[in-house]
């Protein structure tokens, strides 16, 4: 019998047999009792069963629920993430474009969005533009595209003015870029080599290739022009030319997002006047009014920007096809915003001519950019042919605030001139040029190359001697302008290589009567040369006043950049200077080597750049967001990375700053000479705006224009948290002060030979007071007589030691770089 043995039951090893007994029973016995013994095991495993089988459905129960809680928590976190988590992870990414549809004929009923036609249309449109980026590598993303538009053109056919929409999660965000959605739909249009042609089959729509744009755009526009309830977008019609059609807005307690669409009949141009603009100046963070070559806010069709407010002067832009798009934003409520002004529609004008000029020797007619006074769009072409009377006469062109330069490997971004066969790029700059085309045929054709629409330009036209282009007594510069005399050390870059101030001794004017300069291109031209004024006394010539120009006495435009807060007093009652938002030091009446402790809110625009953590540069604070440093601050690969840096701001005692930020993006000179620090100079770009309320505590210090001299002799103060000795490692923690003069150039000269154009030294020969390690790239601050605002006339850059007798600071001269500067920080230009 298979017997199992417990304990109590197993065997001793060792045992008596005289224990044993044999009992014999009968076999009926027996066997009852052997079934005795089963049931007695069978109610014995009963029990263990019942018992077994509590256990087990208490198990099981519990695993049951385990279970249960499992899969429901699996079902919450999954439904969590794809409502909640997903969508907190994925940001919606809007796209403008448009192409133009060749063969459709513009209906009248598409002005109507609700329309049978319309509908029908953009139905169709709708259909293709999904096809294509379903079947993309874009297709699990794409999300929607809505038609805005559809009109006529100058072109021909129809233009589909379309948004669409992606949603992908922020990993995935970056890769949405715009060149790709434009690839993909220039990809997906069949066009035919044999017929040379851009217009191509896009699933069965005829597209021209060449038109197609596909723009990254904000959200707050796609919401604003494609949403429904308070929607602020206006369409108005030119329909006659020359009627001129008034375009004004007030907003005084809300936010405003407003758009109009400007559209003119078959053929004809946009022109828009804009009378006067009130916005918050804060570089377009805020408050804009943007002008758009579309009927939609597409970024590379932007004609022009305006970030502040004006009213002294019209301005007017033209469209490059019959329609135009403005923007009006104003988030920063305080006060009235507003703009006025007006459109019409204008016909389109050939730009260029033939010209026969005169015998004889001088200027006499003007030569203009297209539909001049107004700016001029990015696309345009003009072609002039000038021809003079004899072989030995050439064309000379006198422009006002422009400079032809021979193009180099790069392209031209303000205007593409080619001048009998050679190319130029044209600049605008801040004085007036002459150009000599040493020929009596000269075929010029000039074509509009800016990003945006550029302001106008005029240029003077005339005969001069080829053998003799200069005035007695001049010479020429090596980019083939006739630079006189008097221009040659008068403080200003003429060559626009420096070589006509390189050897100078002093940068001084003369304006003596007898002077060559009385005569010369500086006369009247709206810039005041001769201290006494007597270059713009009894002038006759208006140059056309625009948004970047400022209306000043004798009616005189003058370009705002040097008119207004350049520290130069261009108006006699000063009111050029009158209303800067820089300069000031707002509540404060009024070591460095030999310094003293500062006054809190005394120089309001001090920075200290701090480098991983610590005090490493200094720097100043020019307009909101923006600093202006040193390039040798940020030399190495580690140094020029804008994450490792903070600029602290409103301190005087190092830790007690009143405004930190991060550093967004840190612009070095392109020109920066590691070896003689040439070009010592970086803008960096603040990641966040100190609050209004921090005004009396941080202020810009204002940029001097290129025509501002500072003479030896001036006294001018530095100020940083550098070394108080040169072998006083221990940095101050209060901001230090010293008054200090500028050297004159010809002694810097003979101290420092390597002194370039863009140098200037400052200090006290005796060395007591000083800049030294630790200031660099903070400010040398000068004080203007006339209207008390201080300017940034240098940046702390280098020195042979500290403090030593004979051997003054080095400072980047900052006037050098005023357009530099303008060309990257908006609210310059
Ligand atoms: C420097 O190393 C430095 N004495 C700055 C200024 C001067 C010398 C050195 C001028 O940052």
């Amino acid at each position: 019998e298979g017997k199992s043995f417990n304990a109590m039951e197993t065997f001793p090893i060792f045992f008596k047999v005289s224990n044993i007994s044999v009992y014999v029973l009968p076999i009926e016995e027996k066997l009852s009792k052997r079934r005795n013994i089963r049931k007695k095991g069978k109610k014995k495993s009963k029990l263990q069963k019942k018992q077994k089988s509590t256990l087990w459905n208490f198990w099981s129960k519990l695993t049951l629920f385990t279970l249960l809680v499992f899969i429901v928590v699996v079902i919450i976190w999954t439904l969590l993430w794809i409502f909640v988590l997903k969508r907190a992870n994925e940001d919606a990414l809007y796209f403008a474009g448009l192409f133009r549809l060749v063969n459709k004929e513009f209906v009248p009923e598409y002005r109507e969005k609700d329309s049978r036609e319309f509908i029908s249309m953009t139905q169709n449109i709708q259909h293709v533009i999904n096809a294509v980026y379903r079947a993309s590598v874009f297709s699990r993303l794409y999300k929607q595209s809505t038609i805005s538009d559809l009109s006529n053109n100058n072109n021909g056919g129809l233009l589909v003015h379309f948004w669409m929409v992606f949603i992908a999660t922020k990993a995935k965000s970056q890769f949405v870029c715009e060149d790709c959605l434009s690839a993909i739909l220039k990809n997906s249009i069949q066009t035919s080599l044999a017929n040379r042609s851009s217009v191509g089959c896009l699933l069965g729509l005829p597209v021209d290739m060449d038109s197609v744009i596909v723009n990254a755009a904000l959200r707050s526009d796609y919401i604003s022009t494609t949403g429904t309830a308070s929607n602020c977008v206006t369409n108005i019609y030119a329909e006659e030319p020359g009627q001129m059609i008034p375009l004004n807005l007030h907003a005084s307690s809300e936010r405003v997002t407003c758009h109009f669409k400007l559209i003119g009949m078959l053929g004809h141009l946009i022109r828009l006047t804009i009378i006067s603009v009130e916005v918050e100046a804060d570089g377009c963070i805020t408050d804009s009014l943007t002008i758009y070559d579309s009927l939609m806010p597409i970024r590379s069709k932007t004609l022009y920007q305006i970030c502040e407010s004006f009213n002294s002067s019209s301005v007017s832009f033209v469209s490059t096809d019959n329609a135009m798009f403005l923007t009006f934003k104003s988030i920063q409520i305080k006060g009235l915003k507003s703009f006025h002004g007006h459109f019409e529609a204008i016909s389109q004008k050939p730009c260029g001519g033939t010209i026969l000029t005169k015998g004889s020797i001088g200027f006499e007619g003007n030569i203009t950019s297209p539909y001049s006074p107004s700016f001029y769009p990015p696309k345009c072409s003009c072609s002039w042919a000038f021809k003079t009377p004899h072989s030995d006469l050439g064309i000379a062109l006198k422009f006002y605030n422009y400079v032809l330069k021979q193009k180099g490997l790069k392209g031209c971004n303000h205007g593409w001139w080619k001048i009998n066969e050679k190319m130029y790029c044209g600049y605008y700059i801040d004085h007036p040029t002459v150009f000599y085309a040493g020929s009596s045929d000269v075929n010029i054709i000039f074509h509009c190359s800016s990003k945006l629409s550029d302001p106008p330009l005029t240029a003077e036209y005339g005969s001069y001697n080829i053998s003799k282009p200069c005035p007695t007594g001049d010479f020429t510069c090596s980019t083939g302008l006739c630079i006189s005399q008097s221009q040659h050390c008068n403080g200003l870059d003429d060559c626009f290589d420096e070589s006509d101030e390189l050897t100078c001794s002093i940068a001084v004017k003369d304006c003596s009567a007898s002077s060559p300069l009385k005569q010369s291109y500086f006369t009247c031209d709206g810039i005041k040369d001769c201290e006494d004024g007597s270059d713009e006394l009894n002038c006759t010539n208006v140059v056309p006043c625009n948004v970047i120009t400022y209306k000043c006495r004798n009616g005189l435009c003058i370009a705002k950049r040097n008119a207004k807060c350049d520290g130069i007093l261009d108006c006699a009652d000063g009111s050029d200077e009158s209303s800067c938002g820089c300069g000031i030091k707002p509540g404060v009446q009024s070591r460095i080597i030999g310094g003293s402790d500062v006054e809190d809110g005394e120089w309001p625009w001090q920075v200290s750049l701090h480098f991983s953590g610590s005090a490493y540069c200094g720097a100043s604070v020019i307009s909101k967001g923006w600093l202006v440093s040193a390039a040798h601050c940020f030399r190495d690969d580690r140094l020029s990375d804008p994450r490792l840096w903070t600029a602290h701001l409103g301190m005087r005692v190092q830790g007690n700053a009143i405004f930190i930020s991060e550093i967004k993006r840190i612009i070095v000179h392109e020109y920066y000479n590691t070896q003689n620090f040439d070009y010592d100079i970086a803008l960096l770009q603040l990641r966040s705006l100190w609050p209004e309320a921090m005004n009396s505590v941080i202020q810009p210090i204002c940029v001097p224009s290129s025509q501002q001299v500072l003479r030896g002799g001036e006294k001018c103060w530095v100020t940083g948290w550098g070394q108080r000795q040169e072998t006083d490692y221990k940095d101050p923690t209060t901001l230090q002060k010293a008054e200090i003069e500028i050297i004159n150039q010809t002694l810097c000269h003979s101290t420092y030979e390597f002194i370039t154009p863009r140098m200037l030294c400052a200090g006290l020969l005796s060395g007591k007071r000083d800049a030294c390690k630790g200031d660099s790239g903070g400010p040398l601050s000068c004080q203007m007589k006339g209207s008390g605002r201080w300017f940034l006339n240098g940046i702390v850059s280098w020195g042979y030691g500290c403090g030593r007798p004979n051997f003054p600071g080095v400072y980047t001269k900052v006037s050098k770089f005023s357009s530099w500067i303008e060309k990257h920080v908006p609210t310059f230009s």
